[in-house]
């Protein structure tokens, strides 16, 4: 019998469970919908749910990864904390190019979802987009100035890519990003 529930993906709840899950965060404007879309274009479906604070409104999936995005606005940021339960990998989006301010509010937020415990040795992948910028900064420079608690990424999996998505969509970083995901 057809359900009158939302139009989900065709699989079933354990299917999603075995399938891992990658929850990407970031200020508004650090380039998350830049680099699903570019990752879309090249294979990997993704779910860019800017707008919404409902999880499963824009899940799509991959046969083993569902890659949600959640909008990186001051009302969005509240709702961060809802989508970290089972998450298996989270990404971390940073503008390497933005001011100090703004690095610095970057770095809280993150260090905020990273206090949560539900995120314990949970990977983190930091994505620090724009290097096409003149005034980016290298993503290991970006790390340190997110100025993070040593004990929140001492017991878990670092790894920080450099990324730039341009307007052609030619996108750059983006495949090692891919390839840590799939191993990780
Ligand atoms: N120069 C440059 N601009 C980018 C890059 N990635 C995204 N942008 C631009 O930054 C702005 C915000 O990007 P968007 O993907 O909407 O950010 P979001 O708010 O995190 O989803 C847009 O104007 C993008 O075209 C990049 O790698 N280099
Ligand atoms: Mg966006």
């Amino acid at each position: 019998m057809e359900q009158n529930g939302p139009q989900e993906p065709e699989q079933n709840d354990s299917e999603e469970r075995t399938k891992k899950k990658v929850l990407m965060l970031g200020l508004g404007g650090s380039g998350k919908s830049s680099i699903l879309q570019a990752i879309q274009m090249n294979h990997m479906k993704v779910a860019d749910g800017e707008m919404t604070p409902e999880p499963t409104e824009g899940f799509h999936s991959h046969p083993c990864t569902i890659l949600l995005s959640v909008g990186g606005s001051e009302k969005m940021r509240k709702y961060w904390a809802d989508f970290i339960q089972d998450c298996d990998i989270l990404v971390y989006v940073v503008d390497a190019a933005s001011d100090g301010e703004s690095l610095k509010l970057a770095g809280e937020e993150l260090q905020h979802i990273l206090d949560d415990p539900g995120l314990d040795s949970v990977p983190l992948i930091l994505l620090a987009n724009k290097q096409d910028l003149n005034d980016a900064q290298k993503p290991h420079d970006v790390l340190e100035a997110l100025h993070l608690k040593p004990e929140s990424l001492e017991n878990r999996l670092v790894h920080e890519i450099g990324t730039e998505v341009r307007h052609d969509n030619e996108a750059i970083g983006l495949g090692s990003f891919e390839t840590i995901l799939a191993e990780l």
